[in-house]
């Protein structure tokens, strides 16, 4: 479970979109710190990068984590401290659910927005340094 929040976050963090608490109230102090750990959690073959096959594994972990109902879709009300704004970001088709290709999307797109290099993999500085659009 912890891990799913520390996936969420990494994503999240990258992007603040689904909604995760944690990437909210970290101070910037501890937010560093926050993210490696999160970094190393969702890195999983641990070579040091994040992979899309890393994201697309985690996104889908962390939308199954947050679907408290099952239901395969995610309303505002199982996404604990996310914006309207940011899921309306997500809600690309406005039916006011998030579905897991449009959240996939979403991320994906974070993913090549924080690949400054673009070698489609993202390095811990990428993931630190990438800093999302409020
Ligand atoms: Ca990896
Ligand atoms: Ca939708
Ligand atoms: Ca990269």
């Amino acid at each position: 479970m912890m891990k799913h929040q520390t996936i969420i976050a990494v994503i999240v963090g990258m992007v603040c979109s689904l909604g995760t608490a944690a990437a909210e109230v970290a101070t910037l102090e501890n937010d560093v710190q926050f993210h490696q750990s999160a970094f190393q959690a969702a890195d999983r073959n641990q070579d040091g990068v994040i992979d899309k096959a890393e994201v697309t594994t985690d996104v889908t972990a962390a939308f199954i984590g947050q679907d408290s109902n099952a239901d395969r879709q995610l309303e505002p009300t199982e996404l604990v401290g996310a914006t309207a704004e940011q899921f309306a970001k997500v809600d690309t088709n406005n039916d006011g659910k998030l579905t897991l290709e449009e959240v996939m999307e979403n991320k994906l797109q974070d993913f090549q927005a924080a690949d400054t290099n673009q070698d489609g993999v993202l390095s811990q500085e990428e993931v630190l340094h990438f800093n999302p659009k409020p």
